[in-house]
């Protein structure tokens, strides 16, 4: 489209080329087709309008706040456009990125010289997530150098999500699609905010839509969570329960189902074994216990169990909130085992909702899959713990720092994440960024991490690089292909993430192993090379998957095909140690009393995790439109508890839990449950104070600890459910 303008103040025609391009936002995961409109005046290119794409077949015009934003983040006056180093003086000065990448591969290659390849780690976040190839990327650096320690923000998100087929099993041809569900429970999480999916849960394309229409076609939904949040307004029941204690509900529901044979009798013959094993151990879960343990009715547990059982499809399915939480293995398990005992699963011949067309082919058959070795990855040397799934794990990460010996991690790669904020224990985290004999962050802003870098790369950012959809593609509604190629050539001094990564493999002198080959035997690689490589085993072949952009491929989805003769895997719902761990639930009095220093009545309050709409983690109040909906995290607190305390909407409140103290902002929240602080996380500085706190916000990672309490299996620390207590604080902040 080109048009002439008339500029209404001068009366002049402007002559300007203002062209439509399409592609899909990175501002999160979920990856909304956009309209980008792209304004060319002489050489530069300017993004000035984004919008959704109606006639889009899945996503029909969906977009948020945070994606209506990308002119200004592209654009951003702050933004980085070029490499900074350390000086000896300590502070960072412009330099360009090749030479910034040839002085750090002098340095990996002093350090491994000295300490080996394992002394280098990469960490992925966020930022890499959204970019296809990011981590990718760095897993063939790590091959090529020979180093093991890849690490990325899955390991603090929810990795019992990774680990849990490793003691219950799996079901080859999937769980239920949410689009043919009749009944639906959300565990923690909130995807009208989030745009998160669960499994078999509403996915973030188009949340509101989807939710109307499956209200519509008469869908009941269960939401358990302590807020009042988005997705629960849409509920037939919420159980508003109290943080932390999921494994005490999710076993008392259980009891309801097995105690009155409203199990699928029929698929848990075939499929389930440990039956009686999982009944017995949840039987002293009854609903008065459970009622007063998770502070809701029992008639309402009871009516909710009753509501999962009677429904003939959907799933129950865990978000961030109990994943943080005490014990959130264990609510895993009791998650899919709640699936198991009601036959959740896709049966021969139905249709699974995604075509994960960017994964390799698989069968998916009707049968389950037996319970697997997952923790394959080296041992840490702290707390015996291993990596899995080719990870190594975040929260022992500032340990592998700190600790001197072999092994000891001595540079980090920070490929679009902020370990500064975002991490458990800001303070020992902090003390390891510092101890690092290497820090390079790629970022495109000056984050608390970024400022403790010794190298600071600007990346390419969304619409300016070629890209997939690559974690929406599990979670899609309908087997539908998004290649977007750069819609607008970048600005600066700006490599994409896996140009660091070949960069630096090229200096190095090492081979780059994608799937596809080696990346670094290429001389000149494009981003679609980079895709190429990464994708190749993809089962619809890059070629095709660029060719249709936003379509759906019905003709490509999997239909579940008939169990192998004689399988005899089953659904593990009895399996040590969890039977175990349910009974020394019941033996609690409360799931915080798994935290070391925690003193019943000392910490009469509860701090969960959440998202807000217009943030994604730390990344958003540089952004003029968001910073509008606030600077701060607020410490939402519901209304009776901020009367009780003597403390009003707007002040500073101190909160205190067993390792650490914050000063946040209070606001007034009915949606709250009484004895609940409600914060997002990954806000403020690496400072460790608040004076910025109006401004800025506040780690809430410095309420937390690696050690204090952890999964013996993924290393999860505690992030939400955080036992603390509160009151009015005197510091005095500065604006
Ligand atoms: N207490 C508590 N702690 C938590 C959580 C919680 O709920 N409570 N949540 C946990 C979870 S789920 C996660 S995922 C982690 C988040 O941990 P991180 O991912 O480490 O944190 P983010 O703030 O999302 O950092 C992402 C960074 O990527 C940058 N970025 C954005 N786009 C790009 C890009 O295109 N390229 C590059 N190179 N960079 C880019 C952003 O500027 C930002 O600084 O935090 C975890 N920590
Ligand atoms: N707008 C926006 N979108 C985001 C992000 C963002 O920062 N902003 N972050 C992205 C990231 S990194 C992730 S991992 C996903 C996460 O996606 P979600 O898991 O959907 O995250 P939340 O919206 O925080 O929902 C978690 C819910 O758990 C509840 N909760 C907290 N503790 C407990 C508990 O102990 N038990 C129960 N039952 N509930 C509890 C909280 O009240 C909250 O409503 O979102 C992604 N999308
Ligand atoms: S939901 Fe995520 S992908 Fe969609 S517009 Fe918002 S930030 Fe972008
Ligand atoms: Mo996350």
């Amino acid at each position: 489209m080109s048009t002439i303008e008339h500029d209404t103040s001068t009366g002049e025609d402007k002559a300007e080329a203002v062209e439509t391009r399409h592609s899909f936002c990175r501002v999160c995961h979920a990856a909304c087709p956009i309209e980008v409109d792209v304004e060319t005046t002489g050489d530069t290119e300017r993004v000035t309008h984004v919008r959704g794409v109606m006639e889009d077949p899945l996503f029909e015009g969906y977009t948020c706040i945070k994606g209506r934003q990308l002119p200004d983040q592209i654009h951003h006056p702050d933004r980085l456009r070029t490499a900074y180093r350390r000086t000896e003086a300590g502070t960072l000065e412009t330099v360009e990125s090749s030479v910034a990448l040839d002085e750090i591969a002098v340095k990996l290659q002093a350090i491994i010289a000295e300490h080996g390849p394992g002394s280098v780690a990469t960490y992925t976040g966020t930022g890499g997530y959204q970019n296809c190839v990011a981590l990718e990327a760095a897993r063939g650096f790590h091959k090529g150098i020979g180093s093991r320690a890849v690490y990325s923000s899955v390991t603090i998100d929810q990795p019992a999500k990774s680990m849990v087929p490793a003691l219950i099993g799996w079901w080859e041809g999937g769980f239920h699609n949410f689009r043919d569900s009749d009944i639906s429970m959300a565990i923690g999480y909130n995807p009208m905010v989030s745009s998160y999916a669960a499994v078999g849960g509403l996915q973030g394309t188009n949340p509101f839509i989807q939710m109307r229409r499956a209200k519509e076609r008469g869908m009941k939904l269960i939401v358990i969570d302590p807020r009042r949040t988005e997705l629960a307004s849409f509920a037939d029941i919420h159980l508003q329960v109290k943080p932390g204690e999921d494994p005490a509900l999710l076993s008392g529901m259980l009891n309801v189902i097995l105690s009155q044979d409203l199990h699928d009798i029929e698929f848990c013959e075939d499929w389930v074994e440990g039956l009686a094993e999982l009944a017995k151990a949840v039987e002293q879960f009854t609903p008065d216990y459970v009622a007063e343990r998770c502070e809701i009715d029992a008639d309402d547990m009871v009516a909710a169990a009753r509501m999962f059982a009677a429904g003939t499809c959907g799933t129950a399915g865990t978000g961030t909130g109990p994943n943080m939480a005490p014990n959130s293995l264990l609510t895993e398990y009791l998650a899919i085992a709640l699936n198991a005992v009601c036959g959740r699963v896709n049966r021969e011949g139905d249709e699974v909702e995604s075509g994960t067309l960017l994964y390799p082919e698989a069968p998916k058959r009707a049968q389950a899959i037996a319970p697997m070795e997952l923790r394959t990855g080296p041992a840490h040397r702290f707390r015996n713990l291993r990596g899995y799934r080719g990870e190594m794990l975040c929260t022992v990460l500032a340990e592998e720092i700190l600790e001197p010996g072999e092994g000891q991690i001595r540079a980090l790669i920070v490929n679009g994440g902020n370990p500064a904020v975002a991490f458990p224990d800001q303070e020992l985290t902090m003390k390891a960024l510092a101890d690092l004999e290497l820090l390079v962050v790629v970022d495109h802003r000056m984050t608390a991490t970024a400022v403790e870098a010794d190298y600071v790369v600007a990346p390419t950012l969304s619409l300016e690089r070629a890209d997939v959809p690559h974690l929406m593609d599990r979670w899609l509604t309908q087997p539908y292909t998004h290649y977007t190629p750069a819609v607008i050539a970048p600005e600066g001094d700006v490599l994409n993430e896996w140009q660091v990564f070949w960069g630096l493999t090229r200096r190095l002198g090492v081979k780059m192993p994608l799937p596809g080959g080696d990346l670094a035997e290429l001389d000149a690689p494009t981003d679609d090379d980079a895709i190429d490589y990464a994708y190749a085993c993809a089962r619809m072949p890059m070629d095709e998957y660029r060719a249709t952009p936003r379509q759906i491929h019905p003709e490509r989805a999997y239909v579940v095909t008939a169990p192998e003769e004689g399988c005899t895997a089953k659904f593990q719902v009895g399996v040590e140690p969890m039977t175990t761990r349910i009974d020394e639930v019941f033996g609690q009095r409360t799931g915080a009393e798994l935290i070391e220093g925690y003193v019943d009545g000392e910490f009469p309050f509860r701090l969960v995790s959440r998202r807000l709409k217009s943030a994604l983690n730390s990344l958003g109040s540089e952004l003029p439109a968001l910073a509008a909906k606030g600077t701060t995290n607020p410490a939402f607190m519901n209304p009776d508890d901020l009367a009780e305390l003597g403390i009003e909407s707007g002040d500073l409140i101190e909160i205190t839990s067993t390792v650490g103290v914050i000063n946040g902002v209070c606001e007034a929240a009915p949606d709250v449950k009484q004895g609940v602080i409600s914060m997002a996380h990954s806000w403020g500085d690496g400072s460790m104070q608040d004076v910025k706190v109006r401004d800025i916000g506040v780690p809430t990672s410095r309420l937390t600890s690696t050690t204090a309490c952890y999964d013996e299996y993924t290393g999860m620390a505690v992030l939400s459910a955080i036992p603390v207590r509160v009151r009015a604080s005197t510091l005095i902040p500065i604006s």
